[in-house]
């Protein structure tokens, strides 16, 4: 299991990949708010641990183990803040508290909140019962 910052890398990478076709060190700093010297340590362990290598031409390709994380990853991430938005919290805020959460639930509690959002998108009516409790709600507080 990768730890919750090897996490992190491995997400960047895997959305650096499918947006660019490459992953750049400077890039992988950029996008994750660290020193680049950060990355060449982790792309040492994520390689070590399989996740990972460098190819002289292609740069950092992910391994198959690396990329099936990183599809799930990407999935959890996307997937939380999709619940987020649908419970009605402010869409600035979003992306932090995804960042904040994504690596401390259990894949049980992500597929159930999988089945959550669902509940809510398969019958808008559903959403609107919310959206009443929480006006409701908002009224008291
Ligand atoms: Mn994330």
């Amino acid at each position: 299991m990768p730890t919750p910052s090897m996490e992190d890398y491995i997400e960047q990478i895997y959305l650096l990949i499918d947006q660019k076709g490459y992953a750049r060190a400077s890039d992988i700093a950029e996008r994750l708010s660290v020193h680049p010297s950060s990355v060449t340590k982790m792309v040492k362990k994520l390689d070590e641990k399989d996740y990972l290598h460098y190819e002289k031409y292609r740069g950092l390709v992910l391994t198959d183990k690396g990329n099936k994380i990183g599809k799930r990853l990407v999935y959890r991430h996307e997937l939380l803040e999709q619940f987020l938005e649908l419970i009605g919290v402010e869409e600035s805020n979003v992306y932090e508290e995804v960042e904040g959460i994504e690596h401390h639930l259990s894949w049980d509690s992500i597929f159930r909140i999988g089945d959550l959002v669902e509940y809510f998108q398969e019958d808008p009516d559903r959403l609107k019962q919310l959206e009443a409790i929480q006006s409701r709600n908002n009224n008291k507080e």
